[in-house]
């Protein structure tokens, strides 16, 4: 099967538990975190909410052979290209890229902030990718310093940084990237038309329980990511991406309130 016929993330199906984190009435006050549990059932989690997912990753290879130049030098003056993936979760982008490339085309830094996710993330990484040049780091996006870079992928993360903060990390990306190197920008989004916000949203309420999602579970999951993921509107995020610096930018896909922006530097 083609890798755009399949909605399956990049990650071996061996690790994927069945998510089931809302199927009992909770405290109405929890609030998600990137913790153990979500850990465990997150490739199937992802997959049955994010419309798209498996398009997305499996465009980044094809993005990264179009516009990743061997830019950068190691530190043995090797040349490769070095790819941030921010918010890396079990690092799922970053194993859509190493199974496209060439061990020594690549250098991939992932970054995430929850230790749950990036110590299983390392564990999938190298079992799977051993010969790749892939760092594990597990750190907050804001404060980390960004080497020369030919791509970076936000993929989903943005859009759990406190909206003050998000202007910093974009000019930090537009810093470190090379010229010619690309920002993949993917958000939940919500629509400034009120009208069509509620059709964008209740077709993707359609998309969870035509996934298994019962209405307890998608009520259950909507008030724990209550302030923790904030959406903005699509002319926010060009809008940003202008006023850090981004001349050219454009929204490649979209699937009901799911978007994926590349902007080129
Ligand atoms: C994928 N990109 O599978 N610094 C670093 N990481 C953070 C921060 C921060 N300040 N805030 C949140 N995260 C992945 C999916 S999931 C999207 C990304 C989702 C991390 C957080 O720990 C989580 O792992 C990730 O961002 C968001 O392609 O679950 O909807």
């Amino acid at each position: 099967m083609s890798r755009f016929m399949s909605q399956s993330p990049a990650l071996p199906t061996s690790v994927i538990q069945h998510d089931t984190l809302f199927t009992t009435p909770l405290d109405k006050a929890s609030r998600f975190s990137f913790d153990e549990q979500v850990v465990a059932c997150f490739p199937d989690m992802i997959r049955r909410s994010v419309p798209g997912y498996g398009q997305v990753l499996a465009m980044l290879p094809i993005l990264a052979r179009r516009h990743c130049k061997y830019r950068q030098q190691t530190t043995d003056g090797q040349r490769v290209s070095r790819i941030y993936d921010l918010g890396c979760s079990l690092g799922g982008a970053s194993m859509a890229l190493a199974g496209e490339f060439a061990p020594h085309d690549l250098q991939i830094k992932a970054v995430d902030i929850s230790p749950a996710m990036t110590t299983e993330a390392r564990t999938l990484l190298s079992d799977n990718y051993p010969e790749h040049d892939i760092e594990v780091i597990t750190a907050d996006i804001r404060e980390i310093e960004l080497e020369p870079c030919d791509m970076v992928i936000l993929n989903l993360t943005l859009q759990f940084l406190p909206a003050a903060d998000r202007v910093a990390v974009l000019e930090k990306i537009y810093a470190a990237l090379s010229e010619g190197g690309i920002l993949v920008l993917t958000e939940k989004t919500h629509a400034f038309d009120e009208q069509y916000d509620a059709w964008l949203v209740e077709r993707y309420y359609d998309f969870k329980r035509a996934n298994g999602y019962s209405e307890m579970e998608i009520s259950g999951k909507r008030n724990a990511l209550e302030n923790v993921l904030i959406t903005d509107t699509l002319d926010e995020h060009h809008s940003r991406l202008d006023a850090v610096g981004f001349a050219r930018h454009l929204t490649w896909f979209q699937f009901l309130n799911f978007v994926s922006i590349v902007a080129f530097k």
